[in-house]
């Protein structure tokens, strides 16, 4: 593979006249991130590391910083790392009740434990959890597979955090794709066959904040500096919309519609690229059909905007030369039927041909196969243990992914069908704060498994919760490692500037260390290092040389269509059954799912369930994101944890008024799942009818054995497991709610 070491030349490491070594490294996990910023981090004569700054010569944020990197030090040297290796009692859980132990002697017992397990009942019966993309993916599947598990999970139904537009991508292009902003070019901005998009869609995004999937917020001001118009789509007035050319503020959950709305105007009006469509294209009689189950005044009335709205977003993307669009995780998580709704915006953008074209959708170039998304390895796990994989049968797309489902997994964790769950590993997933849908549910049907192994830098409510054995592990500054981000497209160094804290190793460490002695074979390597090089062995590159060249980007080439780059045999086209882009899935239709773009209502809706809605008034999203947390992260520093003190239900005071409920309240928000507390804040940017909701909240200051109030405050105490039709898919973004007065919280369990 040709690659482009932007690197070289620049030192790695220097002194600075203030008498402190400065190292350019890449920001990665832990804590936890999704996009591996450039860093320059400063260390003193004693190896504390005592400032972060952003890397000017790092392409990909040019010298920019979030919060939580700024405030790294306060994360690193919190006094609430965890330093050693610990056990407790199975009949301890819940209770404050550790005991410090080796190294040794958790391996020992993990290893025994495990063994047992697999000898007695199969290793299927061991499950793996990870939360978001940390850089834990790739080992930790290998782990798995080396042990003969299929059942990797993360418990958010539907698994709804990109997945579901990942099987829209790849069952329509056989690919992924992005907004184009130049990422993919050492050189970004400059670069003369990047083109700047006439119009950037931000699709159910909030990337000034959360910086999600790869994207970088500052990324669309650049563009927008240099010419782009803006259209957001979002029921609230970000940062961004505020500054848009249209700001569409759609009912939460109705994305679809409105995809499949702009769909069939464009396809009415002539306004898709005919040539395009008729060379690459497959299944558009059938696609301009079904649009037609989308008149203007339908969508308008379903998304709660105006026709002539729907009208302008449809013109924005044709009538200024490009478009392009970067969405969010609404897509995934406001509506159980994701893919489809998926499947509709891709649409917009394949039938007017911005299909791998500067200022357009950019396919981007894997710099390692399989890398972040955890293929490495998969050939350990035979065919035979691979088949029982929870839910595959039910669902036939999980046979692709790692993942087995998340909702088919609970139910097997409540009934024991078709067998019974004996223990777990979570890496990287505080599940009961976070990323579990139903938490009351999930705790009660995780309670009881009989061996529990949890692996963070923090204690947490999940590990004081179940845990047996907790693990601690050390912090990106703390060790070296390899950056590989979403779509993969460079791979940076990690380069470790100062010791663990107390006896914590990495992950990377300890998944070695214990892999070599489930599975030697499987496991080669006596160094990280030396299994990091394993890993690039595509790109020919050894640890030590991306050590001095970080960050690596693979070629990219635009058109890769046109000239035989996508399909594994080398022929021009798209790697689908029919080489071109499947409007009409072949793929979704193989396994029996209507292979066209669809919308129905999310599950419970005000246009689906009048009577819910009754009862239940506002249309409410949870997780909003926040600049100093990331998930159920970072609540222990001080500097982040002034920015957002208690979790927040912004609305509109109009809605207030109605609902006799005051700025800085403490309310319970309920439906018919569950309830949870939150402090009111009066925004009237929000739309009236709905209300956001902050996720992943506890208290790391409270009470150990109350869960660190975890229970009063979750707001998944509000979701459901009910995934899509394809197993994918869940609603998080749209539940209906009511709100009223409440005590505060570390009152109830
Ligand atoms: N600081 C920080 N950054 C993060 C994270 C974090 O916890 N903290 N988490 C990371 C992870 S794993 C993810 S998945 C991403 C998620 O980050 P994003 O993809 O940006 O998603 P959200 O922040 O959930 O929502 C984005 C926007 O969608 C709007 N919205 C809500 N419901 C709907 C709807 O139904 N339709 C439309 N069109 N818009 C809607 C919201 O008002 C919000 O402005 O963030 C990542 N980045
Ligand atoms: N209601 C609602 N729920 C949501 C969301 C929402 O929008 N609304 N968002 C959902 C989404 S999109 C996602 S992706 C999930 C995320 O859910 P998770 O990824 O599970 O997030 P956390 O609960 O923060 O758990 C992560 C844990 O990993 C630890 N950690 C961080 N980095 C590392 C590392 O490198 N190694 C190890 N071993 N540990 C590490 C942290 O200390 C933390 O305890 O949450 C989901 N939950
Ligand atoms: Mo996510």
């Amino acid at each position: 593979m040709e690659t482009i070491p932007v690197g070289k030349g620049i030192p790695v490491q220097e002194k600075t006249r203030g008498g402190l070594t400065v190292t350019r490294t890449t920001a990665w996990t832990a804590p936890g991130c999704h996009n591996g910023c450039g860093v320059k981090l400063f260390t003193d004569e004693n190896g504390m590391l005592v400032k972060v700054e952003g890397d000017p010569d790092a392409p990909f944020n040019q010298g920019r910083l979030c919060p939580r990197c700024c405030a790294l030090p306060g994360t690193v040297f919190s006094e609430r790392r965890m330093l050693h290796p610990m056990k407790r009692a199975r009949e301890d859980r819940g209770k404050d009740k550790w005991q410090q132990i080796s190294w040794d002697e958790a391996y020992d017992i993990i290893i025994e434990k495990m063994t047992e397990i697999k000898d007695t009942y199969g290793a299927e019966t061991f499950i793996f959890n990870q939360g978001t993309g940390r850089d834990i993916v790739s080992y930790l599947t290998r782990f798995m597979w080396s042990y003969g598990s299929p059942n990797y999970v993360g418990f958010q139904s539907g698994n709804s955090c990109y997945v579901p537009r990942i099987v829209g991508m790849t069952g329509t292009m056989g690919a992924f794709w992005l907004g184009d902003f130049s990422q993919q070019f050492p050189d970004r901005f400059d670069n003369p066959e990047w083109q700047v998009p006439g119009v950037v869609f931000n699709w159910g995004v909030n990337n000034l904040v959360s910086n999600a999937d790869g994207n970088m917020g500052w990324w669309i001001l650049e563009c927008m500096k240099r010419g782009s118009k803006l259209v957001v789509i979002d029921p609230k007035v970000t940062w961004l919309a505020a500054r848009a050319d249209l700001h569409l503020r759609i009912r939460p959950g109705s994305d679809g519609a409105l995809a499949m709305g702009i769909v069939n105007y464009l396809i009415e009006n002539d306004l898709y690229d005919h040539k395009f469509v008729e060379q690459w294209c497959y299944g558009f009689e059938e696609l301009a059909e079904r649009a037609k189950e989308y008149p203007l005044d339908k969508v308008a009335e379903l998304c709660w905007i105006t026709e002539d709205e729907i009208v302008q977003a449809a013109h924005y993307v044709v009538d200024y030369g490009t478009s392009t669009m970067q969405w969010g995780l609404p897509a995934d998580a406001n509506n159980q039927e994701a893919t489809p709704a998926a499947q509709a915006i891709n649409a917009i953008w394949q039938i007017t041909g911005l299909v791998d074209v500067p200022g357009g959708m950019m396919i981007p170039v894997d710099i390692m196969p399989g890398g972040y998304a955890g293929g490495w390895g998969r050939e350990l796990l035979s065919p035979e243990q691979a088949a029982k994989k929870i839910g595959a049968d039910v669902y036939p797309l999980m046979q692709f992914s790692p993942w087995c489902s998340p909702d088919k997994m609970i139910e097997t964790l409540e009934t024991g069908e078709p067998y019974k769950i004996r223990g777990a590993w979570f890496e990287t997933n505080n599940v009961l704060a976070c990323m579990g849908t139903d938490a009351e549910r999930l705790l009660s049907a995780l309670k009881d498994l009989e061996f529990i192994v949890y692996v963070d830098p923090y204690m947490t409510p999940t590990a004081m919760a179940l845990a047996d054995i907790f693990l601690p592990v050390c912090m990106f500054p703390e060790r070296n490692g390899i950056a590989l981000t979403t779509g993969s497209q460079r791979a940076a160094a990690m380069i470790k500037v100062c010791e663990p804290q107390g006896e914590s190793k990495s992950d990377q460490q300890i998944l070695l260390e214990l892999g070599r002695r489930i599975n030697p074979d499987a496991w080669p390597w006596d160094t990280v290092e030396e299994m990091f090089s394993a890993q690039m062995e595509a790109t020919g590159l050894g640890f030590d040389e991306v050590r001095v060249t970080s960050p690596v980007y693979p070629k990219f080439t635009y058109r890769k269509y046109e000239k035989g780059l996508l399909r594994p045999d080398g022929q021009p086209g798209f790697a689908t059954a029919t080489g071109r882009i499947e409007l009409w899935s072949t793929m979704l239709n193989g396994v029996g799912l209507d292979p066209l773009p669809f919308f129905s209502e999310p599950v419970p809706s005000p246009f689906a369930n009048p009577d819910y809605y009754e009862e239940y008034p506002l249309v409410v999203s949870t997780g909003i994101r926040r600049h100093g947390f990331f998930h159920a992260e970072h609540r222990e520093n001080p500097y982040l944890r002034r920015l957002t003190p208690e979790p927040i239900c912004e609305m509109n005071p109009k809605d207030a008024e109605k609902y006799g409920v005051a700025e800085g309240d403490w309310i319970w928000v309920e439906n018919r799942i569950g309830r949870c507390q939150s402090r009111v804040h009066l925004n009237p940017t929000i739309l009236e009818g709905t209300a956001t909701t902050d996720h992943a909240w506890w208290f790391p200051e409270g009470d150990p054995e109350k869960l660190y109030s975890v229970r009063d405050v979750n707001t998944n105490n509000l979701t459901e497991f009910r995934p899509g039709k394809n197993g994918y898919g869940m609603n998080l973004k749209a539940l209906l709610c009511k709100v009223y007065k409440a005590d505060g919280p570390k009152e109830e369990k």
